[in-house]
């Protein structure tokens, strides 16, 4: 298995009408939140934000292909994953404001975001073991990048779930960079799909720019790994901004090199003209769906500003039942420099 779909006639695709526009509100609210966040992050309102732009198809699509009860393990740069899941986007926000919440009042089972490269694929495979064991029907997708590829935990996590028939897909969203690495210096491979034969299960790449591609691609690799099959997923997309608000590509994106228009085209805009030659959206259903998303995104930032601010003490409460002593010192430290500096008197 190894195909990139072209774009078809809707009526070719499994998709209805319905679920085309349901997947181009999502893409939407994706690229809103997004553009949202950059702004937020840029005055100062939370800490650096990952730009997604370009990578919204892929995100949705796969998004999409899940069943309710199925395990997200997402990283710090699929957040247009988790708002189409209906994490609720204030908690997309908090986390970036220091908060613990990540998917607050939420039953679809998510993990928290690995920040950590890699370190969620031998989870997603323990959990898919777990499944087994416990006869769930469910499934886990695994979300990583192209980076992550080169950690041992990809080799490991890969290769657990190979030998125990764990129901995991591994979604690789290969977006061209691993901050200022691109991915001919990642891996000499020819794909990032076909290291999948070496843990004895399917790759599979897919315009990851197309939306209703990746959702069938995923949604197929679902069902097979609910067989016992899992199945090594590769989204081709490209990351259109920087890797984080931290960075600046002009530094190094002459470093990459010619790829084709598919994979660098806008996925939001080309899905739009794709459903608008369809007959299935117009000029009323766009504005619509952009107010929404407006609305939506404002409420999210009422609610987040309404929290109370984060407590300094989280970040030591939530690993360890009581602290190691390296840790307590650390903890003491913190105490003390937040009441020297009246850190939380700053407005933020
Ligand atoms: C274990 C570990 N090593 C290094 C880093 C620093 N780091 C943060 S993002 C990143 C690049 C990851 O690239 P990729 O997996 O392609 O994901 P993308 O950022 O493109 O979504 C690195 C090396 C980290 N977070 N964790
Ligand atoms: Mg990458």
């Amino acid at each position: 298995m190894n195909r990139i779909i072209g774009e078809r006639d809707l009526r070719e695709t499994p998709f209805s009408v319905e679920e085309a526009r349901a997947t181009y509100r999502q893409m939407v609210r994706a690229r809103e939140f997004d553009e949202r966040a950059l702004a937020l992050q840029r005055r100062g309102w939370m800490s650096s934000w990952p730009p997604y732009r370009g990578q919204e198809g892929s995100q949705v699509g796969a998004a999409l292909a899940m069943a309710d009860a199925d395990w997200l393990f997402p990283t710090y740069r699929s957040n247009a994953m988790q708002i189409a899941r209906d994490v609720p986007m204030s908690d997309v926000l908090l986390f970036r404001r220091g908060r613990p919440e990540f998917a607050s009042g939420h039953d679809v089972p998510n993990f928290p975001q690995a920040v950590p490269i890699a370190t969620q694929i031998p989870h997603a495979a323990g959990v898919g073991m777990a499944m087994n064991y416990r006869d769930d029907d469910g499934a886990a997708l695994c979300y990583f990048g192209d980076g992550a590829t080169s950690e041992g935990d990809f080799h490991e996590g890969l290769n657990f779930a190979g030998v125990f028939d764990a129901p995991v897909v591994f979604f690789c969203e290969n977006n061209e960079w691993a901050i200022s690495l691109p991915r001919h210096r990642q891996t000499a491979s020819d794909s990032i799909a076909g290291k999948a034969q070496a843990y004895g299960f399917e790759g599979v790449q897919v315009d990851g720019n197309d939306p209703l591609a990746v959702r069938e691609t995923v949604s197929e690799a679902l069902a097979s790994a609910r067989d016992g099959d899992p199945v090594l997923v590769e989204s081709l997309t490209y990351r259109q901004g920087a890797h984080t608000t931290s960075d600046d590509p002009s530094q190094y994106e002459d470093a990459a090199r010619d790829l084709p228009e598919w994979r660098t085209a806008d996925p939001l805009e080309r899905y739009e003209e794709y459903l608008r030659n369809q007959g299935v959206v117009n000029d009323a259903l766009v504005d619509r769906v952009h107010e929404e998303a407006e609305e939506a995104l404002d409420e999210a930032v009422a609610t987040a500003e309404a929290a109370p601010d984060p407590d300094p003490d989280d970040v030591f409460d939530r690993v360890y039942a009581d602290l190691p002593p390296r840790l307590r010192d650390q903890q003491g430290w913190l105490d003390s420099f937040v009441d020297d500096h009246d850190v939380y008197e700053l407005d933020h």
